[in-house]
């Protein structure tokens, strides 16, 4: 059987088996969940592609890489039923990570997953952690279409019911509404306006932020062209350099303790963006060894 044709579970195994999960320092919980949609479809498969497409990461480096130091994937979860389910089934997967030491990873499935993930960081870190969220919307709006739990609503949420101090980079699309409730609440951004304008500030976290960080990654933060598998895919976004150069920055700002990836939508065929999906979470991982160095 040709190796791409090979249906692999779990991150990397093609090159390094799985380790147990109580010795990882990753733990990978995949959340397939797609509920509503606004425009493309998909995100369902977003998970299983990123697995897939990691198995052509080629890694070298020192005994420190994330890979050696072990990455378990858990089972995907089943995300059936109502969004205060899914995201339950969600937080209580993510707080059994959290009750080891390893930094929970979380793949959508759309992006109203982060909220199980907040939820979950909530319960262990109280308001000790702060949130980068990395779009090209703002995820701010009260309701959708009269859904609550909607992608397009999934940081008001979080806002509301966490108030975590958050701060959005590479948005570009938003509403009157959202943009009212930013400035009204404090929200920080980096908008992608002004990272192409003025490039970036030498600081990227605001002074109030907490030392601990999550990272929600939409990725439909970088540009259509090198990220088309995505339901909103928004011109103007971020190239690959410049988010490897944002994350490192964080990284030595402040401590990576729990990231996501969502909105991955594969397109048949067309194999790069999960590709580059698997490496921006391999690099994520390598951020949050970065930031626990330097802590
Ligand atoms: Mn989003």
């Amino acid at each position: 059987m040709k190796l791409e044709k090979r249906k692999y579970r779990h991150f990397l195994e093609k090159d390094y088996p799985p380790p147990k999960a109580e010795s990882a320092a990753f733990q990978i919980v995949s959340a397939p969940y797609e509920d509503n949609i606004s425009y493309g479809a998909g995100t369902s498969k977003g998970p299983a592609a990123i697995i897939q497409a990691s198995q052509f990461l080629e890694i070298y480096g020192s005994k420190d890489e994330p890979a050696n130091l072990g990455i378990f994937t858990r089972p995907a979860l089943k995300c059936k039923g109502t969004p205060g389910k899914v995201l339950c089934e969600i937080s209580d997967e993510i707080g059994k990570v959290l009750e080891t030491s390893a930094t929970p990873v979380l793949l959508g499935g759309e992006h109203t997953v982060s909220y199980g993930m907040a939820k979950a960081l909530f319960a262990k870190y109280g308001k000790n952690f702060s949130i980068v969220h990395f779009d090209s919307h703002g995820d701010l709006r009260p309701h959708y279409y009269g859904n609550k739990f909607s992608h397009a609503c999934v940081m008001r949420r979080i806002h509301e019911d966490f108030s975590s101090k958050i701060i959005q980079i590479a948005t570009r699309s938003y509403c009157k509404e959202e943009a009212e409730y930013r400035k009204s609440n404090h929200i920080h951004a980096l908008d992608a306006d002004s990272i192409h304008e003025h490039g970036l500030p030498a600081k990227i976290l605001p002074a109030n932020f907490a030392k601990n960080i999550y990272v929600s990654f939409d990725v439909d933060a970088l540009d259509p062209s090198i990220m088309p598998s995505t339901g909103t895919p928004e011109p103007g976004g971020l190239l690959w350099n410049e988010t490897m150069r944002i994350l490192e920055k964080i990284s030595g700002e402040a401590r990576i303790i729990a990231f996501d990836i969502v909105e991955l939508a594969p397109i048949k065929g067309l194999h790069h963006p999960d590709y580059t999906a698997a490496k921006l979470a391999y690099k994520l991982m390598q951020c949050c060894k970065r930031g626990h160095s330097c802590s």
